[in-house]
């Protein structure tokens, strides 16, 4: 068995969140029979927060619908794998807040903006720059990186793989599997 928690992850967009929490999930369900959820923009933007956009008291209300959901999925059982640009401090403590010590593990994915924007795989920093897209996280709306966050990823530097078996490392380390 395993203890379940919330796994958070925050960074820019395209620093890699989804692409390692998804791998990171499928390790987690494969190796260790681990019964999991992972949440993020595609599954919901598109439902739960339909209604929500980029402004900043949107995503105030994106990151804290989000928190309550992953304390839902925490208390039925599941290793819940949160994936958001969740760009303000204080919210991410609110969602910390929500859940018992040790229970939300905050990973940073910490690609510098430079690569994000060099990847730029669905073209988004380019529309942002020429002003097609407004506030837009690390253009013009503000990121603030995380001070404490259980793990650190630079994700510029490790491969996905590498960045996976950082976070498994620690969840055996700390008796969550
Ligand atoms: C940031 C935006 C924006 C703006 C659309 N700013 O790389 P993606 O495309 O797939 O992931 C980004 C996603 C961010 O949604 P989150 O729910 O994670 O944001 S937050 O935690 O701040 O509420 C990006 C896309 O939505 N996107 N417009 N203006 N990202």
């Amino acid at each position: 068995g395993h203890k379940s928690c919330v796994i958070w992850f925050t960074g820019l967009s395209g620093s890699g969140k989804s692409s390692v929490a998804s791998e990171l999930e499928r390790a987690l369900v494969q190796q260790f029979n681990a019964k999991t959820y992972l949440l993020d923009g595609d599954n919901v933007r598109h439902g739960l927060c339909k209604d929500l956009g980029f402004t900043a008291d949107d995503r105030v209300e994106n990151i804290r619908r989000v928190g309550e959901i992953s304390k839902l999925f925490v208390d039925a059982g599941l290793i819940t794998l949160s994936a958001f640009i969740s760009p303000f401090r204080t919210e991410r403590r609110l969602a910390r807040e929500l859940l018992e010590d040790g229970e939300f593990i905050e990973v940073f994915v910490d690609t510098p903006l430079s690569e994000c924007e060099k990847r730029d795989p669905k073209g988004l920093y380019q529309k942002a720059r020429e002003g097609k897209i407004k506030n837009f996280t690390g253009i013009d709306s503000k990121y603030e990186t995380p001070e404490n966050p259980e793990i650190h990823l630079e994700n510029g530097k490790q491969t996905i793989q590498e960045s996976v078996e950082q976070i498994i490392t620690y969840l055996k380390k700390h008796n969550y599997l």
